[in-house]
């Protein structure tokens, strides 16, 4: 496939709901989205970096400045024959994972539509639907939390996840729990605490939490490792893992005993597919994240979430949740807890051109 030209798009996508964590509150996202051209074909990615550093160092800006002054000009007029070829052009690049991740994974979508194929079967996925839990957002009191987690439990939802913040978690938590004593419940700090507040994570033992997510630092592998001997509760990461070998370091140390995979986060679907390969080996088990991507994104997810060891439901709640009007002609929507996997060939959704037009803030189109 030789890589023609790029279309470097800045869409504009307020949220139904503004969705508060421990970082801040997103009301809208600008969604950097990446169409590649070859041979008749596209394919699509999204970046998931925000306009500023507060999950990770990425940001939109930067990204944009990266793929349009640098890698895009670097890699239009190439042939490559694979997504490993492609891989191979991205890997003396370091950090930067999510603008890597965006030309990768749209890569990806050109390579099995080429191929005729959904994106599952080329990543050698083994089900075609995905067990799904959705990620609640800190609300203003504890009733309101039990609110939606009870909605949500009701609409079929296999995990709820509660986003936590320092003096914002036993209470949302009890309250869940009380009400529902058999429910898949977790908790995500999005890296809001230290060692110093050990006491207040370990009050959260009592409640039967399936994992906590990210407790620590953004970058911490070390103090999760301390963090996971003084809890009963199982830790997971999510910030923390960019990489297969962040992956393996944290698995030696005894930093997680699940890991949170966002493709988007790691440079891709290959470096995702080794974290999925080695935490099977080492039997941990995965869940695919979420970003409040729009539908190309999500099905980027969803795609991946069908290899074996993703065993865990995971954040790709439906698309109507968070948009008005999905950029894709295609739903994404849960039933009974599974979001089916799209099947078309690639990523198997369309861009709806006329949502495109309304949303779209810049363009570039970048040639060979
Ligand atoms: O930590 O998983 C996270 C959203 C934005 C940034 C970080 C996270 C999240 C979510 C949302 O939890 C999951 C979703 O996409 O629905
Ligand atoms: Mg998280």
């Amino acid at each position: 496939l030789r890589l023609e030209a790029a279309e470097l798009r800045v869409l504009d996508m307020p949220l139904r709901f503004a969705f508060e964590t421990s970082f801040g509150v997103m009301r809208r996202r600008f969604v950097p989205l990446l169409t590649l051209r070859a041979g008749g074909l596209e394919g699509h990615a999204e970046g998931v970096m925000d306009h500023l550093p507060l999950y990770r160092e990425e940001t939109v800006p930067g990204a944009l400045a990266l793929l349009e002054g640098q890698l895009l000009p670097r890699l239009l007029g190439q042939r490559f024959a694979t997504p490993e070829a492609l891989a191979l052009a991205l890997a003396p690049y370091r950090g930067n994972r999510m603008a890597r991740a965006m030309v990768e994974m749209a890569f990806w979508d050109l390579w099995a539509k080429h191929l005729g194929l959904p994106l599952w079967r080329v990543l050698g996925g083994v089900r075609s639907g995905v067990p799904v839990g959705v990620s609640l957002g800190i609300q203003p009191d504890a009733q309101a939390t039990l609110d939606l987690a009870s909605g949500h439990a009701a609409q079929g939802y296999r995990r709820i996840k509660l986003k936590i913040k320092p003096g914002w978690d036993e209470a949302p938590v009890a309250a869940v729990r009380a009400a529902h004593p058999h429910l898949e419940l977790t908790v995500d700090a999005n890296s809001a605490y230290t060692l110093a507040d050990t006491a207040a994570l370990q009050a959260l033992d009592a409640y039967g939490l399936r994992y906590i997510e990210q407790p620590l630092a953004f970058d911490d592998l070390v103090d999760h490792a301390e963090l996971q001997r003084r809890l009963r509760t199982p830790l997971c990461l999510d910030e923390s893992i960019t990489s297969v070998a962040d992956t393996r370091k944290a698995l030696t140390l005894g930093a997680a005993r699940v890991i949170n995979l966002k493709v988007a986060r790691v440079g891709g679907h290959l470096e995702a597919r080794r974290i999925h390969d080695l935490t099977l080996a080492f039997g941990v088990p995965l869940w695919c994240g979420g970003m409040v991507e729009t539908g190309v994104g999500r099905a980027h997810n969803i795609h991946l979430s069908t290899l074996e060891n993703f065993t865990l439901p995971g954040d790709t709640s439906s698309a109507s949740r968070y948009w008005e009007r999905d950029i894709i002609h295609e739903s994404l929507e849960v039933g009974g807890g599974v979001m089916p996997v799209p099947d078309g060939p690639g990523i198997g959704v369309t861009l709806d051109p006329a949502v495109l037009g309304r949303v779209t803030r810049q363009q570039t189109t970048v040639r060979a």
